[in-house]
């Protein structure tokens, strides 16, 4: 059998659905990616123009690199509804596939040098300064879509990227589809209800759901906080409309659903422990951790003033009373004007806390959510 192909079924034996192998060197959409951070859809995102030298010659971190191992993982599951409703995107309800994946390419990258099919190999995964879809469409696992995303006829897109650097030049695999594979197709822009695919296969992330609840660290645009919805972290509308993602077995057995993510609704989220290292301890090895417990508690916030829920507003009083983060206290007060303020109490609440609000910023934010929600 040949090299490549013997390096093809050792990743599928350590556990990958896909693997293909491309030259590695400067990515083929490196243009795209360049238009992209001019036009500033990289939102709050600096790191991604700060690895760009990186990113447009990969040598530079890994000059032994020859090679690109691409591999996918499928992660499809059903829906994720918090009990009590919010919505978390799928691949944040198993335990972090940082992890997953990273364990299995290390163990794949030995295999590999064991069995003297390469000298060395090196395993990224996300956080690496590579533009892992552009690599990986080129390695034959997918193709590029309307939607940003890397579909494949067997995943759609439901599967994480993962890549080894090998030091051995060998010959790249052949894409399953060529781009264009859209067609007609226009399902992702028209069900975006912020407008962030603002052309096809163009995301501007500062309207991208998924930023606002994950990436984003200061209070967000006013309009998008209603466009959130029931979304609390991520967002998979771009990928659930996509017809090549129909029918696609789940996984859910390979990434079960982690007991942070089960035991969570936005209630406690609300209510988290704010003692020092208590977030990072529950939340450990899951996506969640990323956005913080400031982050996960404006999250719920926002996510109760468009779907106002029984309970609610004593738990957001206390948030817009007595949290340590403006940006928490100033959502609270958000979603308590938009969404209870049929209730006079909770509006009288806000306009106390606007009045005591020693952020000038918070102070100015609360005020506007009662400007735009009226006397009660
Ligand atoms: C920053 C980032 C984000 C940002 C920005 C997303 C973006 N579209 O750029 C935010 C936080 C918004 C985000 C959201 C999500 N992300 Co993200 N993200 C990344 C990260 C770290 C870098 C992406 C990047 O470089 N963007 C810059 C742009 C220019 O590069 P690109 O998107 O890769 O470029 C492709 C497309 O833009 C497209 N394209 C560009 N122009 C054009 C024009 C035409 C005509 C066409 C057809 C295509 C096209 O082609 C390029 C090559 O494929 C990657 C990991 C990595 N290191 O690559 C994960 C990654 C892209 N994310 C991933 C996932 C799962 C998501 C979410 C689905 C999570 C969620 N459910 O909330 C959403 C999907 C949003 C979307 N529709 O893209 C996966 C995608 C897997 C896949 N099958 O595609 C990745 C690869 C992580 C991983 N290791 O698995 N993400
Ligand atoms: S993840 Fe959501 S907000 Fe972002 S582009 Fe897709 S549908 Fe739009
Ligand atoms: S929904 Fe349609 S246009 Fe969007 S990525 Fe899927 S096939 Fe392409």
């Amino acid at each position: 059998m040949e090299r490549e192909q013997q390096i093809l079924e050792a990743a599928h034996e350590a556990g990958f659905d896909l693997a293909g192998l491309a030259p590695f060197r400067a990515p083929r959409d490196l243009d795209r990616y360049r238009a992209w951070l001019a036009a500033g859809h990289h939102a709050s995102m600096d790191w991604l123009a700060e690895v760009q030298d990186l990113l447009e010659d990969p040598r530079r971190f890994a000059p032994e690199g020859r090679t690109l191992l691409a591999v996918g993982v499928g992660h499809a599951r059903a829906a994720v509804e918090l009990e009590g409703g919010g919505r978390i995107a799928r691949y944040a309800a198993g335990r972090d596939y940082h992890n997953w994946l990273r364990k299995r390419l290390r163990k794949l990258a030995r295999t590999l040098v064991q069995r003297g099919l390469v000298g060395g190999a090196r395993s990224l995964v996300d956080d690496g300064p590579l533009m892992e879809r552009s690599h990986a469409a080129e390695a034959g696992l997918g193709f590029a879509s309307k939607a940003a995303n890397l579909l494949h006829p067997r995943f759609g897109p439901w599967f994480f990227l993962g890549e080894l650097v090998l030091d051995t030049e060998l010959t790249p695999t052949a894409p399953p589809l060529p781009a264009g594979s859209c067609g007609t197709c226009t399902a992702c822009i028209d069900a975006c209800p912020t407008g962030a695919l603002v052309a096809p296969g163009q995301l501007d992330a500062r309207r991208c759901l998924s930023w606002a609840t994950i990436e984003a660290r200061a209070p967000l645009d006013r309009e998008l906080r209603g466009q959130l919805g029931e979304w609390a972290f991520g967002c998979d509308i771009c990928s659930e409309v996509c017809p090549w993602g129909e029918g696609v077995a789940t996984q859910e057995a390979r990434f079960p659903t982690s007991p942070a993510v089960e035991g969570s609704t936005l209630l406690s989220w609300l209510r988290l422990d704010r003692r020092p290292g208590a977030f990072e301890e529950r939340f450990e090895g899951t996506p969640l951790r990323r956005p913080g417990r400031e982050g996960l508690t404006t999250n719920a916030a926002l996510v109760l003033g468009n779907r106002p829920a029984d309970g609610a507003a004593p738990a957001l009083r206390v948030v817009l009373e007595e949290d340590p983060s403006a940006r928490a206290r100033e959502a609270a007060a958000w979603s308590l004007a938009h969404g209870y303020g049929q209730d006079a109490g909770a509006r009288a609440a806000v306009e106390l806390a606007a009045a005591r609000e020693q952020d000038a910023d918070a102070a100015r934010g609360m005020r506007a959510s009662l400007d735009e929600t009226g006397p009660a």
